[in-house]
């Protein structure tokens, strides 16, 4: 709804990635470091293949940047891909004399159910699916981390703060903690799964294994939580204004993920009014959320489209990767007959990463709709603009 967007380009096997963030304000202070720091924790995880190991994700600052501060202008990112020396032959972009005796090597026609792959190659009229799982792989999501860092910094510098931990895994539950650790990504990133359960990570490590032995896949879930935000962020004017609607979106364009909770969710709809809404009572001093609180925050933060100022809780499902060791059944699309899927190399499980990745399309949708309601062309007036709005919460209580 601000001015505040990003967007992304490379292939997967390509030179590079690149981001370009546009709308940050002036006087961000900002290291390259503060993004490398949430580049390293999506790179994160067990289950994940070979690639994550060839790959050490770092960003060059080619714009809006200068001394430590973001300028207010466009922020461009260079990440290169490590891989790439490999793929050379097979990426460049200058045609090759191969192309005349028709696909190049490690064209991939025998599509893998549940992936862009054919509807891909249908839709752009391609031959070779490698032109479409190049871009749909979920390496590109290292670009969306990269402008969202930065998202991150500014939310900081107000007080916000975004943390996550996964809550499931191919089958395996873990419990969670009636209260979050105070720092949680410090004790969920400590874990091989992200998860604050430890017994339940056992588990899935067994199902891990066991499933990259079938060479099979395996999804699961990640909560997002989010502190510090003031009340109403988002509107209920009108549908594209809606916090909670834009948080959707945001979340189900990460991908393989197919569902999105905030607070209670799906088990809302099972419950009655009484057991559902959460109970207001006053809470001087609590200028976020108006000098009031809910006695449960089963509404996860969200009231009529906008934050209420109690925590943000989102829950974000990943299915399965679809790329499977061991192939599903499909169609040929060079012959048109019954055959097996490719199997590409790829991860077991991602889901771990995912939680990293949702949190940061949580921070560029929040940063967005802070700076929608207390815009500003540099931090101190953002900053400025906040304060204001925060005093006139204290004013109202008097
Ligand atoms: C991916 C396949 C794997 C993953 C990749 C996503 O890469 P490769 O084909 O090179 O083995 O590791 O994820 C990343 C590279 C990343 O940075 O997250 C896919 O097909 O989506």
């Amino acid at each position: 709804m601000s001015n505040l967007r990003f967007t992304t380009a490379g292939e997967s096997h390509g030179p590079a990635l690149v981001s370009v963030l546009e709308g940050m304000p002036a006087g961000v202070p900002l290291l390259a470091a503060d993004v490398d720091t949430e580049l390293a924790r999506r790179q994160q995880g067990y289950g994940r293949g070979r690639r994550m190991q060839i790959e050490t994700d770092r960003i060059e600052f080619l714009s809006g940047v200068r001394a430590g501060e973001t300028l207010g202008s466009p922020i461009s990112m260079l990440v290169r891909n490590s891989d790439w020396k490999n793929w050379q032959e097979i990426m460049d972009p200058a045609p090759r004399e191969t192309d005349a005796a028709g696909l190049r090597k490690r064209h991939v026609t025998r599509v893998r159910p549940g992936h862009a792959d054919l509807t891909g190659i249908l839709k752009y009229d391609r031959d070779d699916a490698r032109d479409i799982l190049e871009r749909a792989s979920a390496r590109e999501t290292t670009c969306r981390v990269a402008a969202s860092a930065i998202c991150r910094v500014l939310l900081r510098e107000l007080g916000v703060h975004i943390g996550s931990h996964l809550v499931h895994l191919g089958g395996v539950d873990a419990t969670r903690p009636e209260t979050l650790p105070a720092d949680l990504n410090a004790a969920s990133d400590a874990s091989p799964l992200r998860t604050l359960d430890k017994d339940a990570e056992a588990q899935m490590i067994t199902r891990i294994d066991a499933a990259k032995k079938e060479g099979n896949t395996l999804g699961g879930i990640c909560e997002v939580v989010v502190t510090g935000l003031p009340v109403g962020l988002g509107s209920h004017v009108s549908w594209d204004r809606r916090i909670d609607g834009r948080l959707g979106q945001a979340m189900l364009s990460i991908p393989a993920v197919k569902g999105v909770e905030i607070g209670m969710g799906f088990e809302t709809a099972r419950r009655t009014g009484a057991e559902v809404h959460d109970e207001i009572e006053p809470a001087l001093g609590r200028t976020r959320a108006g000098h009031v609180q809910r006695r449960s925050n089963r509404a996860g933060g969200t009231e009529g489209g906008m934050t209420t100022g109690e925590d943000l809780v989102i829950r974000v499902a990943m299915k399965p990767i679809s790329t499977l060791m061991r192939p599903l059944g499909t169609v040929d699309v060079a012959t048109g007959q019954s055959a097996q899927a490719v199997a590409e190399r790829s991860d077991v499980t991602a889901v771990p990463a995912m939680g990293v990745i949702a949190e940061a399309m949580a921070a560029f949708v929040l940063a967005d709709a802070v700076l929608d309601k207390f815009g500003g062309d540099s931090l101190a007036e953002v900053q400025r603009n906040l304060d204001a709005y925060l005093a006139r919460l204290d004013e109202r209580v008097r």
